[in-house]
């Protein structure tokens, strides 16, 4: 079945990356508001998105909680409710850069977004359930409506559903439980009639379609959690092990100009984009004109904002024709940390936060 864009609530203007599932990137070159549009916002599934309704839908709470629960919709939405924005990437996003081009969703610059969710914290559905004492290595393990076969990396066993952990401590702090997105109720693509935000994270920490809570006192080690979503950590002088992904990276992309876009010789071009750094916060962002040999400060647009991208610009003298020069933008942290120079192994095909070179044709001046 190939998504089709006409389905109902689902968006059109996206590119699609999957002939099977709606996998669908925002043409990132249209980057020019701090919040992206739903209609804009890319879309990721593993499965086929769940034909849920307000109606039948609960959420179990349980695992090592004192008192298991469920709630309705109704009962969810009657707790007292906040709205925050976060920026959210796919941890796979800018993989099309990687060469040789590795296997997964061939995203290219747009498998990312920013959005204002609405709901209810997560700490205040688990305070009603009640927490005995807790040690640092306990974790919340979200589980979604969503379910399937997974064939790649390795082969589940049989049907699994979309299930993610975060630690405890995260999970009391700032993950929502959202029933909006933008202001307007979630769209089924987006996670209808709940899915979890966790703010700072990428993308697959944010459980679409949320149907489960389960509190556990180890680290969950689902599916989505090792042998797809993880990198390999060394420390301590320890071989590598597995790690599930977690806090987003610091990272600047470029928007516009996009990749082999012609642009006009002898004016100026302002180049633009976003950073963004997880839980930490972008302090700086430098763009090269040469492939990396010279830098200079691009300008925010936007302030600094916790777990939310920032826009920038910088105003480029392009050179006079035919040349190809390859642009490329990064950022500094409030901790002076600067994005790598090149693509980390350990990583595999994700957290792709190296400068993406950006080729352009600069176009011949005329005679
Ligand atoms: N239930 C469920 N939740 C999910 C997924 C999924 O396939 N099923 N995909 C995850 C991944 S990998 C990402 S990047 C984000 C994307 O959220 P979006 O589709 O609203 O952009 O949802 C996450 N939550
Ligand atoms: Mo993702």
């Amino acid at each position: 079945m190939i998504p089709s864009p006409e389905e109902p609530g689902r968006a059109s203007g996206l590119i699609p990356r999957d002939s099977s599932l709606p996998n669908l990137e925002f043409p990132f070159r249209d980057l020019n508001s701090r919040v992206t549009t739903t209609a804009s916002f890319y879309v990721r599934n593993h499965f086929p998105t769940p034909p849920l309704t307000a109606e039948d839908w609960s959420l179990t709470v349980g695992g090592a909680v004192l008192h298991p629960l469920r709630l309705g919709l109704e009962e969810l939405q009657s707790l007292p409710a906040l709205t925050l924005t976060a920026t959210m990437e796919c941890a796979g996003n800018g993989r099309t850069f990687l060469s040789p081009r590795p296997r997964g969703v061939p995203w290219e610059l747009g498998a990312v977004g920013t959005a204002c969710w609405t709901g209810v914290p997560l700490s205040a559905v688990l305070e009603r359930a009640g927490l005995p004492e807790v040690a640092a290595t306990w974790e919340v393990v979200l589980e979604g409506a969503d379910r399937g076969v997974m064939t790649e990396p390795v082969a589940s066993p049989g049907e699994i559903s979309y299930a993610r952990s975060v630690p405890l401590a995260k999970a009391l702090d700032d993950v929502l439980l959202a029933y909006e997105m933008n202001g307007e109720v979630l769209t089924p693509d987006h996670g209808f009639p709940v899915r979890a935000v966790v703010p700072g994270w990428y993308g697959m920490a944010s459980v679409k379609w949320l149907t489960a809570v389960q509190v556990v006192p180890e680290p969950f080690q689902g599916y989505f959690q090792t042998v797809d979503y993880a990198y390999w950590e060394t420390r301590d002088g320890l071989p590598p092990q597995l790690r599930p992904i977690g806090p987003l990276q610091l990272k600047a992309a470029i928007a516009r100009p996009a990749p082999r876009e012609v642009v006009p010789c002898g004016v100026p071009y302002e180049v633009t984009g976003a950073a963004w750094a997880g839980e930490a916060e972008v302090a700086r962002v430098e763009v090269s004109v040469d492939g990396g040999c010279t830098w200079a400060d691009a300008e925010f647009i936007d302030p600094p904002k916790p777990h939310v991208w920032r826009r920038w610009r910088f105003l480029w003298q392009v050179p006079g024709g035919p040349v190809r020069p390859t642009l490329l933008a990064r950022a500094t942290d409030t901790h002076g940390r600067v994005q790598p120079t090149c693509h980390d192994p350990a990583r595999g095909s994700y957290m792709i936060t190296h400068p993406l070179p950006i080729e352009v044709d600069v176009q011949e001046s005329s005679p």
